[in-house]
């Protein structure tokens, strides 16, 4: 949430773990000078040393999931339907050179390479990811907010939504190449959901760039949604004038809202949303309003029935 304090930390293994994600950053910080020239993310690998975040813990006290575990068990049905597959087969995904094209309903329409974004400054943000099959993870992005972007691309007054489009690559995304579902990969959000200071596009997890398995080179966060709606490996960003439909609501209308908060009090036909499993951790929890961001967000929905957006 904040940006980079040192002055918050006291406790002697958080000094140290702040000192190597400071360090972590120069690390990133030539990655942008360098113009991002590696033609793929790093996996995970025995041996490397361990990325790191700058702070233990989210705004809550709940501690972070493990690197280990936000970089193997991923949610890709480009590469995969099985959560632990997707690591292996995204290994080689290309993710330079890359660009994000923004337009729409705008005032100045523009293609961003990734490094325009990457120049943008970056913070570590720590967020909770709660998926819609009722598990989460505490997870430290890098980003900036997207309302940067936005704010550049300058939206027109009849520019109502934004819908977003993950690459279409059927040649390294092999779940492209089978049907099921309507490829490209699209999500949207409100206008003023996308400008919510929350919103994020995430270039970076644990202190370094972001995973190719996480959506590398660059997604979308937005922590008090279902994690549905973390479009990964973005190309295209659109104001539009009318509600998008994502890939989930074409697929499953059913099943799948445009909204999706994370709301405890309304069941998905398959996973009650009352409680959740922290991944790591024994047993249940409650799911909290919103994400837990309740106090931050509820403003945006004041007056609709939130029974019926799922
Ligand atoms: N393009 C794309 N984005 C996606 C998905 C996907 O299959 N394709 N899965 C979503 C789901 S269901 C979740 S829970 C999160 C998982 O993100 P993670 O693998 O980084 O934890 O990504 C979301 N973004
Ligand atoms: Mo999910």
């Amino acid at each position: 949430m904040a940006k980079i304090d040192l002055s918050e930390i006291t406790a002697e293994h958080l000094y140290v773990n702040r000192r190597r994600f400071i360090k972590g950053l120069g690390v990133l910080a030539a990655g942008f000078a360098l113009g991002a020239c590696a033609t793929s993310s790093p996996s995970p690998t025995p041996g490397d040393e361990a990325p790191v975040a700058g702070q233990n813990a989210d705004e809550l006290g709940d501690a972070l999931t493990p690197f280990e575990t936000v970089a193997t068990y991923n949610n890709y049905y480009e590469f995969s339907m099985g959560k632990t597959q997707v690591v292996a087969l995204a290994r080689d995904f290309a993710t330079s050179p890359w660009q994000v094209e923004v337009g729409g309903l705008v005032q100045n329409p523009r293609t961003f390479e990734l490094d325009d974004l990457l120049k943008l400054e970056q913070e570590e943000r720590v967020y909770r990811l709660r998926c819609v099959e009722a598990w989460s993870m505490v997870v430290p992005w890098i980003g900036f907010p997207l309302s940067r972007v936005l704010g550049m691309v300058e939206p027109k007054p009849e520019a109502k939504y934004v819908r977003f489009e993950t690459v279409y690559a059927p040649d390294q995304m092999p779940g492209q190449r089978s049907g099921g579902y309507e490829w490209p990969y699209v999500e949207g959000l409100r206008l003023d959901e996308a400008m919510h200071d929350l919103t994020i596009l995430a270039t970076g997890i644990y202190g370094k760039p972001l995973l190719a398995q996480n959506g590398a080179p660059v997604r979308l966060v937005v922590p008090w949604k279902y994690g549905f709606k973390y479009i990964k490996s973005i190309v295209r960003i659109d104001l539009v004038e009318e509600m998008p439909t994502s890939l989930w609501m074409a697929a499953a209308s059913h099943e799948y809202g445009f909204y999706a908060n994370v709301n405890p009090n309304v069941p998905h036909p398959r996973w009650s949303q009352a409680t959740e499993r922290r991944i790591g951790e024994r047993g249940r929890r409650k799911t909290l309003m919103f994400n837990g961001y309740e106090e931050e967000v509820a403003h945006l929905y004041e007056g609709m029935d939130l029974t019926v957006f799922f």
